[in-house]
């Protein structure tokens, strides 16, 4: 459709001084609660309450007036230390009837692991006093296991087929940071994202089934730490992820392709100094969608399908930051990024997670020991 690739290059070439900005809603920022420690993953519960993870190993109810419930009981044990501890958090798309709810982890080592770990992806079901998770049960958990507190990955998203969950999840794992390599192994989890069905089970029609060179369970590699992903309307999966000193990246996995760590890379060793041979293509691994250099550590991430916002907004990819501590919005044109925003520069808060709520608005988990939960709504 050329008229819109024409308007699109338009939009894009505003920049920074663009008419886009102009068009775009005042915001305003309200702190739902505070004192959270470290806030990694957040979901909405029917009933208005909000489900939040913290990284130490907490998981717990924040009630709409803001005061902080209990930590759940029925958690596994969390390996927190550096980046890894309780991490993501996303409920059923049926929650409302099954109390289902998903979660990934830091998950300890035992045997003769002990002593190391990886990321590990459960299901659960929230009581019915919504104190404590029943029936957990480990679906995965990453190989092999490093000792490591760095690259966890650890975004879940159910996929949905034509607005259905076709009973399966993508779980983002990292590379554990000093074995970058693995993430092209195809023998080896590390720098990959999964597909798993809810019952722990493995897809026959993911990309690798039934190859003897490659683990089945297996969707995308040649992924660096992937820490933010959400599902298009359209039903894709689009994913985030931090790169090196640069080289941060939006991608679209689809089933089987590579997406290049370490091999391409727009980033550079910290201190400087190219990764490998120091390029940024090659035949047979794709290009990201979006590329930051310099960094802005991409965490979480949502799609505003909401009307809240206006009708220019309507459809953008907004990715929290962690550094330069923003929101960062992608204007999305036929699948490709045609335009990013930041928003929010006054924020002065590391932003770990955003999800767009039942009511249309954006949530925000900010990243630090009194964390908070925000709501930005539009003032015009
Ligand atoms: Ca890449």
């Amino acid at each position: 459709m050329p008229p819109f690739r024409t308007a699109a290059l338009a939009i894009s070439s505003l920049g920074l001084s663009g008419a886009l900005w102009a068009a775009g809603p005042a915001l305003s920022v309200q702190s739902v609660a505070q004192g959270l420690e470290h806030p990694w993953g957040l979901a909405f519960l029917p009933d208005g309450r909000y489900l939040v993870t913290e990284r130490p190993g907490r998981m717990r109810i924040v009630h709409s007036d803001g005061r902080l419930g209990p930590a759940l009981a029925g958690l596994p044990a969390v390996d927190a230390q550096g980046q890894g501890g309780l991490l993501d958090v996303v409920l059923d798309s049926d929650f409302a009837r099954n109390r289902q709810l998903y979660f990934c982890y830091a998950e300890p080592g035992s045997g003769a692991d002990q002593g190391k770990n990886g990321t590990a992806l459960a299901s659960a079901r929230l009581s019915a006093d919504a104190s404590r998770l029943e029936q957990v049960k480990v679906l995965f958990s990453q190989r092999p296991k490093y000792a490591s507190a760095l690259h966890f990955g650890c975004r879940i998203v159910e996929r949905m087929v034509d607005g259905k969950s076709d009973g399966t999840l993508f779980l983002t794992l990292g590379e554990r940071s000093r074995y970058k390599e693995e993430a092209q192994n195809l023998q080896s989890h590390l720098g990959k994202i999964v597909r798993i069905a809810k019952d722990g089970s493995i897809p026959r029609d993911n990309p690798f089934a039934g190859r003897t060179d490659a683990w089945p369970e297996i969707w995308s590699y040649g992924h660096r730490n992937p820490q933010g992903a959400a599902l298009a309307p359209d039903g894709r999966l689009w994913a985030s992820e931090h790169g090196p000193q640069g080289g941060d990246e939006v991608n679209r996995p689809e089933p089987g392709k590579n997406y290049g760590w370490p091999v391409i890379t727009y980033g550079e060793n910290y201190g400087g100094g190219k990764i490998g041979a120091g390029i940024t293509s090659q035949q047979g691994m794709e290009q990201p969608l979006h590329q930051w250099t310099p960094s802005i550590a991409p965490s979480g991430m949502a799609f505003i399908t909401s009307d809240r916002y206006g009708v220019p907004w309507k459809g953008s990819l907004v990715v929290g930051a962690l550094k330069f501590m923003r929101l960062e919005r992608l204007t999305l044109q036929d699948g490709k990024v045609t335009a990013t925003e930041p928003l929010l520069p006054r924020l002065g808060q590391r932003v770990r997670d955003v999800r767009q709520g039942p009511d249309g608005w954006l949530y925000l988990l900010t990243d630090a020991p009194d964390g908070q939960l925000l709501r930005i709504t539009a003032t015009r």
